[in-house]
């Protein structure tokens, strides 16, 4: 059985199949490139909107991931923005800008949060779960490995960057990970709960 991945992003769709490399299901990227307006106030709502769209359009079972970065000193941006902040503009000068917006703070806390949906339109049903990963935001732009705000994000546990630590520590523990791998649990628990009905 097959279950395409609701996103555009290249980095998500790499990360979403090593992470779930030992599912029994063969996970793909979506044929297709679905615009969503992303306009939700929450991960969440997102997430649900992204999985949706795409199921009913590509007619096969999708999981979606809406995910950011949540800077406790600046409120909880970008949050929910975190794509879309300084739209056209490299990562590079959005963590610079972020690290500015930083210079005094002393309260460095933040989180990655992901939530991921998987929805079948053949029997409409819809999960979603998530995940978070606690840290602080780093003083200095520092590594290569993953994607967007990963070389400023310093995990709970660790003195390097997502950036410098690499993708296996990532795979690991982030947020993208704890969210599909609840993900997957909660499909199984449903699916055969619905079995014995
Ligand atoms: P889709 O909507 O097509 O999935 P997107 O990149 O627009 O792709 P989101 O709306 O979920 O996805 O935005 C997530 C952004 O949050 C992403 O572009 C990064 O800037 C940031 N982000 C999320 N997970 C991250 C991670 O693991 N490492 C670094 N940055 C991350």
């Amino acid at each position: 059985m097959e279950i395409y991945i609701a996103t555009s992003n290249l980095h998500k769709i790499e990360e979403i199949k090593q992470i779930l490399k030992n599912v029994e299901y063969r996970i793909k990227a979506s044929p297709k490139k679905v615009e969503v307006d992303e306009n939700g106030e929450t991960f969440l709502e997102n997430s649900v909107k992204k999985a949706f769209i795409y199921g009913n359009i590509l007619g096969e079972k999708v999981i979606a991931d809406d995910s950011g970065l949540v800077i406790d000193y600046l409120g909880g941006f970008p949050g929910v923005m975190s794509a879309r902040f300084m739209e056209g503009k490299s990562y590079i000068e959005k963590m610079q800008e972020i690290l500015k917006r930083m210079k005094n703070a002393e309260n460095r806390s933040a989180r990655f949060v992901c939530v991921a949906s998987y929805y079948d339109p053949g029997d409409g049903i819809l999960i979603s779960a998530e995940g978070i990963v606690e840290g602080r935001i780093a003083y200095d732009i520092k590594g290569e490995s993953g994607f967007g705000y990963d070389p400023i994000f310093i995990p709970d546990g660790y003195d390097q960057t997502f950036g410098e630590l690499g993708e296996e520590i990532k795979m690991k523990i982030s947020h993208r990970s704890k969210a599909l791998k609840k993900l997957f649990s909660l499909i199984e628990k449903i699916k055969s709960d619905l079995r014995k009905k």
